[in-house]
Protein backbone atom coordinates (compact mmCIF):
# COMPACT_ATOMS: atom_id res chain seq x y z
CA UNK A 1 0.00 0.00 0.00
CA UNK A 2 1.30 2.81 -1.03
CA UNK A 3 2.44 5.98 2.04
CA UNK A 4 0.65 9.14 2.87
CA UNK A 5 2.48 12.23 1.24
CA UNK A 6 1.52 15.16 -0.93
CA UNK A 7 0.96 13.71 -3.91
CA UNK A 8 -1.67 11.25 -2.93
CA UNK A 9 -3.87 14.30 -1.05
CA UNK A 10 -6.23 14.72 -3.51
CA UNK A 11 -7.03 10.60 -4.16
CA UNK A 12 -7.88 10.87 -0.17
CA UNK A 13 -11.63 9.67 0.69
CA UNK A 14 -13.35 13.35 0.62
CA UNK A 15 -14.29 13.27 4.52
CA UNK A 16 -10.85 13.69 5.04
CA UNK A 17 -9.75 17.06 5.97
CA UNK A 18 -6.81 18.66 4.04
CA UNK A 19 -4.63 21.70 4.46
CA UNK A 20 -6.22 24.86 2.68
CA UNK A 21 -2.99 26.63 2.16
CA UNK A 22 -0.13 26.21 -0.67
CA UNK A 23 2.22 23.36 1.32
CA UNK A 24 4.96 24.12 -1.39
CA UNK A 25 5.54 28.11 -1.13
CA UNK A 26 4.71 28.17 2.40
CA UNK A 27 7.82 28.88 4.29
CA UNK A 28 8.83 28.32 8.10
CA UNK A 29 7.95 30.78 11.22
CA UNK A 30 7.97 29.25 13.93
CA UNK A 31 10.80 26.44 15.65
CA UNK A 32 9.12 23.89 17.93
CA UNK A 33 11.30 22.25 20.39
CA UNK A 34 9.92 18.84 21.23
CA UNK A 35 7.40 18.29 18.80
CA UNK A 36 6.09 15.14 20.40
CA UNK A 37 2.59 14.00 20.06
CA UNK A 38 0.87 16.16 22.32
CA UNK A 39 2.41 18.74 20.18
CA UNK A 40 1.24 17.56 16.72
CA UNK A 41 -2.33 17.48 18.03
CA UNK A 42 -2.42 20.48 19.09
CA UNK A 43 -0.26 24.05 19.12
CA UNK A 44 0.62 22.42 15.17
CA UNK A 45 -3.06 21.86 14.64
CA UNK A 46 -4.04 25.19 15.31
CA UNK A 47 -1.40 26.80 13.22
CA UNK A 48 -2.53 24.52 10.54
CA UNK A 49 -6.05 25.81 11.30
CA UNK A 50 -4.97 29.55 11.08
CA UNK A 51 -2.75 28.80 7.86
CA UNK A 52 -5.71 27.15 6.36
CA UNK A 53 -8.25 30.20 7.29
CA UNK A 54 -5.95 33.32 7.27
CA UNK A 55 -2.59 32.30 5.07
CA UNK A 56 0.34 33.68 6.60
CA UNK A 57 4.13 31.83 6.49
CA UNK A 58 4.05 30.10 9.91
CA UNK A 59 5.48 26.53 9.22
CA UNK A 60 7.39 24.40 11.88
CA UNK A 61 10.43 23.37 11.79
CA UNK A 62 10.42 20.81 14.52
CA UNK A 63 13.69 20.14 16.53
CA UNK A 64 13.99 16.72 18.09
CA UNK A 65 16.31 16.77 21.02
CA UNK A 66 17.38 13.38 21.60
CA UNK A 67 15.45 10.74 19.32
CA UNK A 68 15.65 10.22 15.51
CA UNK A 69 12.54 8.56 15.58
CA UNK A 70 10.30 11.11 14.09
CA UNK A 71 12.15 12.75 11.67
CA UNK A 72 12.99 9.51 9.82
CA UNK A 73 9.32 8.38 9.85
CA UNK A 74 8.20 11.63 8.26
CA UNK A 75 10.96 11.91 5.65
CA UNK A 76 8.83 10.34 2.78
CA UNK A 77 6.02 11.53 3.88
CA UNK A 78 6.83 15.07 2.88
CA UNK A 79 6.62 15.74 7.31
CA UNK A 80 2.64 15.23 6.54
CA UNK A 81 0.95 13.28 9.35
CA UNK A 82 -3.04 12.17 10.04
CA UNK A 83 -4.74 13.40 13.44
CA UNK A 84 -8.03 11.31 14.55
CA UNK A 85 -10.17 12.81 16.37
CA UNK A 86 -11.72 10.35 18.50
CA UNK A 87 -15.06 11.26 20.33
CA UNK A 88 -18.77 10.36 19.04
CA UNK A 89 -18.23 12.35 15.90
CA UNK A 90 -14.82 10.99 14.73
CA UNK A 91 -12.98 12.53 11.63
CA UNK A 92 -9.64 12.90 10.51
CA UNK A 93 -7.34 14.94 9.34
CA UNK A 94 -4.25 15.68 7.34
CA UNK A 95 -1.80 18.18 9.33
CA UNK A 96 0.58 19.96 6.67
CA UNK A 97 2.13 22.56 8.73
CA UNK A 98 5.42 20.65 9.42
CA UNK A 99 8.35 22.44 7.26
CA UNK A 100 11.56 19.98 8.30
CA UNK A 101 12.21 18.02 11.18
CA UNK A 102 15.90 18.43 12.81
CA UNK A 103 17.33 16.37 15.57
CA UNK A 104 19.73 18.58 17.33
CA UNK A 105 22.63 16.49 17.86
CA UNK A 106 22.92 15.84 14.53
CA UNK A 107 21.94 19.18 12.18
CA UNK A 108 23.01 21.41 14.86
CA UNK A 109 23.52 24.56 12.20
CA UNK A 110 20.89 23.64 10.82
CA UNK A 111 18.54 23.80 13.97
CA UNK A 112 20.37 27.18 14.79
CA UNK A 113 19.71 28.67 11.14
CA UNK A 114 16.04 28.34 11.82
CA UNK A 115 16.26 29.33 15.54
CA UNK A 116 17.90 32.87 14.25
CA UNK A 117 16.63 33.53 11.08
CA UNK A 118 14.82 36.72 11.09
CA UNK A 119 11.48 34.86 9.69
CA UNK A 120 10.76 33.26 12.70
CA UNK A 121 9.00 34.63 14.86
CA UNK A 122 7.81 32.47 17.45
CA UNK A 123 10.23 29.76 18.72
CA UNK A 124 7.58 27.01 21.19
CA UNK A 125 8.69 24.06 23.56
CA UNK A 126 7.24 20.84 24.67
CA UNK A 127 10.17 19.53 26.74
CA UNK A 128 8.07 18.11 29.59
CA UNK A 129 8.46 19.30 33.12
CA UNK A 130 11.86 17.70 33.31
CA UNK A 131 13.18 19.44 30.05
CA UNK A 132 13.01 22.97 32.14
CA UNK A 133 15.81 21.73 34.26
CA UNK A 134 14.33 23.26 37.52
CA UNK A 135 14.72 22.89 40.96
CA UNK A 136 12.43 21.82 43.93
CA UNK A 137 11.81 26.38 44.40
CA UNK A 138 11.20 26.03 40.27
CA UNK A 139 14.55 27.82 39.00
CA UNK A 140 17.24 26.51 37.31
CA UNK A 141 19.36 23.99 38.85
CA UNK A 142 22.61 24.00 38.10
CA UNK A 143 23.18 20.61 39.48
CA UNK A 144 21.18 19.33 36.08
CA UNK A 145 23.87 17.15 34.47
CA UNK A 146 22.73 19.45 30.91
CA UNK A 147 22.72 22.05 32.28
CA UNK A 148 26.35 21.58 34.00
CA UNK A 149 27.63 20.23 30.16
CA UNK A 150 25.70 23.52 28.86
CA UNK A 151 27.15 25.87 30.99
CA UNK A 152 30.63 24.11 30.37
CA UNK A 153 30.16 24.06 26.55
CA UNK A 154 27.44 26.80 25.77
CA UNK A 155 28.29 26.34 21.65
CA UNK A 156 27.13 22.66 21.76
CA UNK A 157 24.17 22.87 24.38
CA UNK A 158 22.10 19.64 24.60
CA UNK A 159 19.31 21.10 27.19
CA UNK A 160 16.19 23.28 25.75
CA UNK A 161 17.71 25.90 27.74
CA UNK A 162 21.30 25.96 26.71
CA UNK A 163 19.83 26.17 23.36
CA UNK A 164 17.36 28.63 23.57
CA UNK A 165 20.35 30.71 25.20
CA UNK A 166 22.75 29.88 22.43
CA UNK A 167 20.17 31.08 19.59
CA UNK A 168 19.41 34.57 21.72
CA UNK A 169 23.31 35.00 21.74
CA UNK A 170 23.34 35.23 18.11
CA UNK A 171 20.15 36.99 17.63
CA UNK A 172 21.66 39.40 19.79
CA UNK A 173 24.62 40.41 18.35
CA UNK A 174 22.46 40.65 14.99
CA UNK A 175 19.90 43.12 16.78
CA UNK A 176 17.05 40.63 15.74
CA UNK A 177 14.50 40.69 18.40
CA UNK A 178 11.31 40.01 16.72
CA UNK A 179 10.60 37.06 18.28
CA UNK A 180 8.27 35.18 21.36
CA UNK A 181 9.59 32.07 23.34
CA UNK A 182 6.42 30.28 24.17
CA UNK A 183 6.52 27.42 26.65
CA UNK A 184 3.68 25.18 25.90
CA UNK A 185 4.37 22.24 28.89
CA UNK A 186 2.13 21.44 32.15
CA UNK A 187 4.22 23.59 34.23
CA UNK A 188 2.77 26.18 36.60
CA UNK A 189 3.55 29.72 35.56
CA UNK A 190 5.49 28.01 32.64
CA UNK A 191 6.40 31.09 30.83
CA UNK A 192 7.69 32.91 34.20
CA UNK A 193 9.91 29.71 34.92
CA UNK A 194 11.19 29.46 31.58
CA UNK A 195 11.90 33.30 31.43
CA UNK A 196 13.87 33.20 34.41
CA UNK A 197 15.97 29.94 33.81
CA UNK A 198 16.74 31.46 30.04
CA UNK A 199 18.11 34.45 32.04
CA UNK A 200 19.85 32.97 34.80
CA UNK A 201 21.56 31.16 32.16
CA UNK A 202 22.50 33.84 30.22
CA UNK A 203 23.83 35.85 32.22
CA UNK A 204 26.73 33.07 32.75
CA UNK A 205 27.24 34.19 29.62
CA UNK A 206 26.68 37.95 29.65
CA UNK A 207 25.48 40.31 31.67
CA UNK A 208 24.47 42.19 28.74
CA UNK A 209 23.01 39.33 26.87
CA UNK A 210 20.54 38.67 29.88
CA UNK A 211 19.49 42.08 29.73
CA UNK A 212 19.10 42.50 25.94
CA UNK A 213 16.96 38.99 26.58
CA UNK A 214 15.14 41.07 29.50
CA UNK A 215 14.12 43.86 27.70
CA UNK A 216 13.28 42.41 24.38
CA UNK A 217 11.97 38.95 24.14
CA UNK A 218 8.36 38.08 26.19
CA UNK A 219 7.93 34.79 27.25
CA UNK A 220 4.14 34.55 27.60
CA UNK A 221 2.42 32.14 30.36
CA UNK A 222 0.52 29.84 28.56
CA UNK A 223 -2.50 27.32 29.36
CA UNK A 224 -2.68 23.70 27.07
CA UNK A 225 -5.38 21.19 27.49
CA UNK A 226 -6.02 18.18 24.99
CA UNK A 227 -6.32 14.69 25.64
CA UNK A 228 -3.89 12.80 23.49
CA UNK A 229 -2.66 9.44 24.30
CA UNK A 230 0.53 7.67 22.56
CA UNK A 231 -0.02 6.08 19.13
CA UNK A 232 -0.10 2.57 19.03
CA UNK A 233 -0.72 -0.07 16.68
CA UNK A 234 -4.19 -0.07 17.06
CA UNK A 235 -4.10 3.70 15.42
CA UNK A 236 -2.16 2.83 12.55
CA UNK A 237 -4.43 0.35 11.46
CA UNK A 238 -7.79 2.36 11.91
CA UNK A 239 -5.54 5.31 10.29
CA UNK A 240 -5.10 3.48 7.27
CA UNK A 241 -8.38 1.87 6.98
CA UNK A 242 -9.92 5.71 6.95
CA UNK A 243 -7.41 7.47 4.57
CA UNK A 244 -6.29 4.42 2.39
CA UNK A 245 -2.50 5.14 2.76
CA UNK A 246 0.07 4.02 5.01
CA UNK A 247 1.09 6.41 7.91
CA UNK A 248 3.91 5.90 9.79
CA UNK A 249 2.85 8.47 12.98
CA UNK A 250 -0.28 9.67 12.95
CA UNK A 251 -1.87 11.02 16.07
CA UNK A 252 -5.17 10.64 18.02
CA UNK A 253 -6.98 13.12 20.81
CA UNK A 254 -10.36 13.93 21.92
CA UNK A 255 -12.50 16.41 20.39
CA UNK A 256 -11.75 19.00 22.73
CA UNK A 257 -8.54 21.48 22.80
CA UNK A 258 -8.25 24.51 24.23
CA UNK A 259 -5.17 27.14 24.15
CA UNK A 260 -4.81 30.08 26.42
CA UNK A 261 -2.11 32.49 25.50
CA UNK A 262 -1.04 35.61 27.69
CA UNK A 263 -1.17 38.34 25.35
CA UNK A 264 2.41 39.31 25.30
CA UNK A 265 4.18 39.18 22.10
CA UNK A 266 7.74 40.31 21.44
CA UNK A 267 6.81 40.04 16.91
CA UNK A 268 4.08 38.74 14.89
CA UNK A 269 2.19 35.70 15.54
CA UNK A 270 0.35 33.18 13.48
CA UNK A 271 -4.27 34.04 13.31
CA UNK A 272 -3.95 31.92 16.21
CA UNK A 273 -6.98 34.08 17.72
CA UNK A 274 -9.31 33.04 14.75
CA UNK A 275 -9.08 29.80 15.31
CA UNK A 276 -10.23 29.33 19.07
CA UNK A 277 -7.27 30.11 21.05
CA UNK A 278 -8.04 32.50 23.68
CA UNK A 279 -5.89 35.36 24.55
CA UNK A 280 -5.92 36.95 28.21
CA UNK A 281 -4.03 38.86 30.69
CA UNK A 282 -4.61 36.47 32.80
CA UNK A 283 -3.50 33.32 31.81
CA UNK A 284 -2.85 32.16 35.61
CA UNK A 285 -6.48 31.14 36.96
CA UNK A 286 -6.85 29.04 33.69
CA UNK A 287 -3.50 27.25 34.05
CA UNK A 288 -4.12 26.70 37.59
CA UNK A 289 -7.49 25.29 37.31
CA UNK A 290 -6.32 23.15 34.78
CA UNK A 291 -3.27 21.64 36.28
CA UNK A 292 -5.07 20.72 39.45
CA UNK A 293 -8.41 19.53 38.14
CA UNK A 294 -7.32 18.03 35.00
CA UNK A 295 -3.47 16.99 35.64
CA UNK A 296 -4.24 16.68 39.16
CA UNK A 297 -6.86 13.82 39.23
CA UNK A 298 -5.35 12.40 35.66
CA UNK A 299 -2.30 11.45 38.16
CA UNK A 300 -4.93 10.39 40.84
CA UNK A 301 -6.14 8.03 38.54
CA UNK A 302 -3.37 6.88 37.40
CA UNK A 303 -1.38 5.38 40.66
CA UNK A 304 -4.93 4.20 42.02
CA UNK A 305 -6.02 2.29 38.95
CA UNK A 306 -2.67 1.04 38.28
CA UNK A 307 -2.76 -0.48 42.05
CA UNK A 308 -6.05 -2.47 41.15
CA UNK A 309 -4.51 -3.47 37.70
CA UNK A 310 -6.83 -1.37 35.49
CA UNK A 311 -5.46 -0.11 32.62
CA UNK A 312 -7.18 3.11 31.10
CA UNK A 313 -8.71 6.00 32.33
CA UNK A 314 -12.15 4.91 31.24
CA UNK A 315 -12.03 2.13 32.99
CA UNK A 316 -10.95 3.54 35.97
CA UNK A 317 -13.69 6.36 35.65
CA UNK A 318 -15.91 3.84 34.62
CA UNK A 319 -15.69 2.18 38.80
CA UNK A 320 -18.58 4.48 40.31
CA UNK A 321 -16.51 4.02 43.78
CA UNK A 322 -13.50 5.72 42.17
CA UNK A 323 -15.55 8.28 40.13
CA UNK A 324 -16.99 9.51 43.81
CA UNK A 325 -13.66 9.69 45.11
CA UNK A 326 -12.54 11.70 41.95
CA UNK A 327 -15.61 13.73 42.56
CA UNK A 328 -15.22 14.29 46.29
CA UNK A 329 -10.96 15.05 45.65
CA UNK A 330 -12.53 17.64 43.24
CA UNK A 331 -15.01 19.44 45.25
CA UNK A 332 -13.44 19.10 48.82
CA UNK A 333 -9.53 19.75 48.04
CA UNK A 334 -8.84 20.47 44.73
CA UNK A 335 -11.44 23.11 43.66
CA UNK A 336 -11.21 24.95 46.93
CA UNK A 337 -7.04 25.28 46.57
CA UNK A 338 -7.61 27.00 43.24
CA UNK A 339 -9.33 30.19 45.46
CA UNK A 340 -12.02 33.09 43.51
CA UNK A 341 -12.02 32.77 39.88
CA UNK A 342 -13.73 35.92 37.96
CA UNK A 343 -12.97 34.17 34.71
CA UNK A 344 -14.08 30.31 35.12
CA UNK A 345 -16.95 28.27 36.63
CA UNK A 346 -14.88 25.97 38.19
CA UNK A 347 -17.59 23.76 39.41
CA UNK A 348 -18.95 23.40 35.94
CA UNK A 349 -15.09 22.91 34.71
CA UNK A 350 -14.37 19.68 36.71
CA UNK A 351 -17.64 18.54 35.79
CA UNK A 352 -16.90 18.68 32.19
CA UNK A 353 -13.33 17.09 32.89
CA UNK A 354 -15.30 14.20 34.22
CA UNK A 355 -17.03 13.64 31.58
CA UNK A 356 -14.13 14.35 29.20
CA UNK A 357 -12.65 11.09 31.05
CA UNK A 358 -16.22 9.07 29.94
CA UNK A 359 -15.01 9.36 26.28
CA UNK A 360 -15.41 5.65 25.97
CA UNK A 361 -13.46 6.34 21.91
CA UNK A 362 -10.16 7.15 23.69
CA UNK A 363 -8.05 4.55 25.14
CA UNK A 364 -5.62 6.51 27.37
CA UNK A 365 -3.29 4.13 29.17
CA UNK A 366 -2.96 5.34 32.71
CA UNK A 367 0.94 3.69 32.63
CA UNK A 368 1.36 6.66 29.77
CA UNK A 369 0.25 9.09 32.64
CA UNK A 370 2.03 7.61 35.26
CA UNK A 371 5.38 8.74 34.17
CA UNK A 372 7.47 11.07 35.36
CA UNK A 373 5.72 11.25 38.59
CA UNK A 374 8.52 13.07 40.51
CA UNK A 375 8.18 15.75 38.11
CA UNK A 376 4.38 15.93 37.82
CA UNK A 377 3.29 15.26 41.37
CA UNK A 378 4.80 19.39 42.47
CA UNK A 379 2.64 20.73 39.95
CA UNK A 380 -0.29 18.89 40.16
CA UNK A 381 -0.88 17.72 43.83
CA UNK A 382 1.73 19.15 45.82
CA UNK A 383 1.31 22.99 45.64
CA UNK A 384 -2.62 22.48 46.08
CA UNK A 385 -1.85 20.31 49.55
CA UNK A 386 0.70 23.65 50.12
CA UNK A 387 -1.97 26.15 49.48
CA UNK A 388 -4.45 24.08 51.40
CA UNK A 389 -2.44 24.03 54.54
CA UNK A 390 -1.56 27.49 54.44
CA UNK A 391 -5.43 28.68 54.25
CA UNK A 392 -6.24 25.58 57.09
CA UNK A 393 -8.17 23.84 54.26
CA UNK A 394 -8.22 19.80 54.52
CA UNK A 395 -5.65 17.67 52.52
CA UNK A 396 -6.42 14.60 53.09
CA UNK A 397 -7.79 13.72 49.83
CA UNK A 398 -4.78 15.22 48.10
CA UNK A 399 -2.74 13.35 50.24
CA UNK A 400 -4.34 9.82 48.44
CA UNK A 401 -2.14 10.58 45.01
CA UNK A 402 1.41 10.79 46.98
CA UNK A 403 0.65 7.47 49.00
CA UNK A 404 -0.80 5.98 45.84
CA UNK A 405 2.21 6.75 44.07
CA UNK A 406 5.08 5.58 46.77
CA UNK A 407 3.17 2.16 46.38
CA UNK A 408 3.30 2.44 42.55
CA UNK A 409 7.14 3.16 42.90
CA UNK A 410 7.68 0.27 45.25
CA UNK A 411 5.30 -2.38 42.97
CA UNK A 412 7.17 -1.24 39.63
CA UNK A 413 10.63 -2.67 41.77
CA UNK A 414 8.85 -5.66 42.93
CA UNK A 415 7.30 -6.74 39.51
CA UNK A 416 10.74 -5.59 37.70
CA UNK A 417 8.80 -2.93 35.92
CA UNK A 418 10.21 0.19 33.94
CA UNK A 419 9.57 2.61 35.95
CA UNK A 420 9.49 5.74 33.80
CA UNK A 421 11.17 9.05 35.84
CA UNK A 422 14.06 11.06 35.36
CA UNK A 423 14.85 10.04 38.91
CA UNK A 424 14.21 6.54 38.67
CA UNK A 425 17.39 5.49 39.59
CA UNK A 426 17.20 6.51 43.33
CA UNK A 427 13.38 5.73 43.20
CA UNK A 428 14.36 2.07 42.43
CA UNK A 429 17.57 2.28 44.79
CA UNK A 430 14.90 2.71 47.59
CA UNK A 431 12.58 0.71 46.92
CA UNK A 432 15.15 -1.79 47.14
CA UNK A 433 16.27 -1.27 50.10
CA UNK A 434 12.97 -0.61 51.64
CA UNK A 435 11.24 -4.37 49.85
CA UNK A 436 8.21 -5.37 51.79
CA UNK A 437 8.43 -2.26 54.14
CA UNK A 438 5.66 0.00 52.56
CA UNK A 439 5.86 2.24 55.56
CA UNK A 440 9.80 2.40 55.19
CA UNK A 441 9.90 3.42 51.38
CA UNK A 442 7.19 6.31 51.82
CA UNK A 443 9.00 7.84 54.53
CA UNK A 444 12.22 7.45 52.15
CA UNK A 445 10.48 8.70 49.42
CA UNK A 446 9.22 11.69 51.47
CA UNK A 447 12.63 12.43 53.04
CA UNK A 448 13.63 13.97 48.99
CA UNK A 449 13.33 17.13 49.28
CA UNK A 450 14.09 17.85 45.53
CA UNK A 451 10.78 16.58 45.32
CA UNK A 452 8.96 17.53 47.95
CA UNK A 453 10.59 20.61 49.51
CA UNK A 454 9.31 22.17 52.58
CA UNK A 455 6.67 19.56 52.85
CA UNK A 456 9.18 16.97 53.77
CA UNK A 457 9.62 18.07 57.15
CA UNK A 458 6.10 18.35 57.60
CA UNK A 459 4.62 15.39 60.48
CA UNK A 460 1.17 16.18 59.68
CA UNK A 461 1.33 15.58 55.78
CA UNK A 462 3.92 12.51 56.22
CA UNK A 463 1.40 11.32 58.95
CA UNK A 464 -1.28 11.38 56.71
CA UNK A 465 0.04 9.82 53.46
CA UNK A 466 1.79 7.00 55.68
CA UNK A 467 -2.18 6.48 56.74
CA UNK A 468 -3.03 6.01 53.32
CA UNK A 469 0.36 4.02 52.24
CA UNK A 470 -1.33 1.31 55.10
CA UNK A 471 -4.82 1.33 54.05
CA UNK A 472 -3.71 1.29 50.03
CA UNK A 473 -1.62 -1.34 50.73
CA UNK A 474 -4.04 -3.93 50.12
CA UNK A 475 -6.55 -2.08 47.40
CA UNK A 476 -7.55 -4.37 44.57
CA UNK A 477 -10.26 -3.89 42.41
CA UNK A 478 -13.18 -6.20 44.98
CA UNK A 479 -12.27 -4.54 48.30
CA UNK A 480 -12.17 -0.89 45.97
CA UNK A 481 -15.13 0.73 48.32
CA UNK A 482 -13.70 -0.19 51.55
CA UNK A 483 -10.94 1.01 50.58
CA UNK A 484 -11.33 4.66 49.25
CA UNK A 485 -13.94 4.75 52.20
CA UNK A 486 -11.50 4.35 54.51
CA UNK A 487 -9.50 6.59 53.43
CA UNK A 488 -11.66 9.55 54.09
CA UNK A 489 -12.52 8.29 57.83
C1 LIG B 1 -1.57 13.79 31.33
C2 LIG B 1 -1.54 14.94 30.35
O1 LIG B 1 0.18 12.33 30.71
C3 LIG B 1 -0.22 13.15 31.55
O2 LIG B 1 0.43 13.40 32.55
O3 LIG B 1 -2.10 14.24 32.54
O4 LIG B 1 -0.76 14.67 29.25
C4 LIG B 1 -2.94 15.36 29.92
O5 LIG B 1 -3.55 14.36 29.14
C5 LIG B 1 -2.93 16.65 29.15
O6 LIG B 1 -2.31 17.64 29.92
C6 LIG B 1 -4.34 17.06 28.78
O7 LIG B 1 -4.33 18.35 28.30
Amino acid sequence: MSGLDRQVLQSLPKEVRLPEYNLKTTTRGIVHLGPGAFHRAHQAVYTDLAMSEQGGNWKIDGVSLRSRDLRDKLASQDNLYSLMVLDEAPYVQIVGVFNQMFVLGEQRQQVMDAMTDAATHIISLTVTEKGYCLNSKGELDRQNSDIKHDLATPDAPVSAIGLLVAALNVRFTEQNSELTIISCDNVSGNGDKLAKAVLTFAAEISSSLSQWIEKNICFPNTMVDSITPATNDELREKTQQEIGVDDAWPIQRESFSQWVIEDKFSGPRPAWDKVGVIFTDDVHQYEKAKLRVLNGTHSTLAYLGSLCGLETVYSAISLPAIEQFIKKLLSQEIVPSIGNSDSMNLEQYAEDIIHRYHNKNIRHLLAQIAWDGSQKLPFRILNPIKDNMHNQRSIKLLCVPVAAWCLFVGKRYEEQQELVDPMAQNLLKLAQKHADDPLQLTDAILDLTSIFDDLSSNEEFRSIVKGHVTTLSTINQQNLTDCLNRLEE
